[in-house]
């Protein structure tokens, strides 16, 4: 006969299942960041499509825009935290301490993102996975975003992933995903120490989504990915600088390989 498993012990212990009955299932808050950099444009018409209580908290982390768009986002009721130091991942670095969410949902506000696909990230993170890609590549989506270019390197860095660390992905590049914030600790990837030596050799600043896709597969996380397609950008310019962050992340991916518990 299986017995129910007991949650305490001594007088008055419960079974597991009576528990489980009697309390509300906690639910995961999240935090939904937008990074900008001049996204006056893209932040206008993207924005307003999204419904605030989709999530928790909202932050747009900006890089020092001067165009308008930390004014417009104060004028609108966001909360904007303005980044000291240059580079996107040490602005998540520096956000990290405001982000009350136990969700994370990065976003891109310059017209990637599909705002309206939010909520479908939100319910398959509830579902219990560690994280949940918007990926440009499954199934029926696309990135109208893509140069012949951009498509190979995501190919190819998605490709290297799945054989070096044991993925299945069919993007590790995008931003537009959510995660659990305790991957970032788990993961490591707020340490200096894994990104320094590519920026110095590459002469940039990367970001962590490819180091965090890869991984959560070699530590064999409960990951999903659900379609999602990337419309081109709208006004603004691209920041991606790709040789220099390609190098840095196809760097990463095998330094990982070699040296990553
Ligand atoms: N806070 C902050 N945001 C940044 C920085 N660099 C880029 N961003 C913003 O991050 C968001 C995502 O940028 P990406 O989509 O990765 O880069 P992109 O320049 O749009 O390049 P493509 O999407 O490949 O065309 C955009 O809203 C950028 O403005 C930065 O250093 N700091
Ligand atoms: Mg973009």
């Amino acid at each position: 006969m299986n017995a129910s498993p007991i949650l305490a012990s001594g007088e008055g212990a419960l079974p597991a299942s009576a528990l489980t009955n009697a309390l509300p299932v906690k639910r995961n808050t999240v935090t939904l960041l937008v990074p900008t950099l001049n996204e006056i444009v893209g932040m206008k018409a993207i924005m307003p499509r999204i419904q605030r209580d989709w999530v928790d908290q909202i932050i747009i982390l900006d890089g020092g825009s001067t165009d308008g768009t930390i004014e417009w986002a104060r004028a609108n009721g966001y909360f904007v935290h303005v980044q000291s130091q240059p580079g996107i991942r040490q602005a998540y670095n520096e956000v990290l301490p405001l982000i009350s969410g136990d969700v994370l949902l990065t976003f891109s506000p310059d017209g990637n993102s599909i705002p309206e696909l939010i909520p479908q990230l939100i319910a398959k993170m509830h579902e219990g996975y560690d994280m949940v890609i918007a990926s440009r590549y499954l199934h029926s989506a696309r990135s109208h975003d893509d140069d012949w270019l951009t498509a190979f390197g995501n190919w190819l860095f998605t490709r290297t992933v799945n054989l070096l660390h044991g993925g299945h992905y069919t993007d590790v590049m995008v931003i537009y995903r959510a995660y659990r914030k305790q991957l970032i600790y788990d993961l490591e990837l707020h340490r200096d120490c894994w990104h320094r030596t590519p920026e110095r050799l590459f002469g940039c600043r990367i970001s962590w989504e490819p180091l965090l896709s890869a991984r959560a597969a070699r530590r064999r996380l409960r990951i999903a990915e659900i379609p999602g397609d990337e419309p081109p950008r709208i006004g603004g310019e691209r920041k991606l600088r790709i040789w220099r962050w390609g190098a840095s992340y196809y760097f990463q991916f095998w330094r990982d390989a070699l040296l990553w518990r």
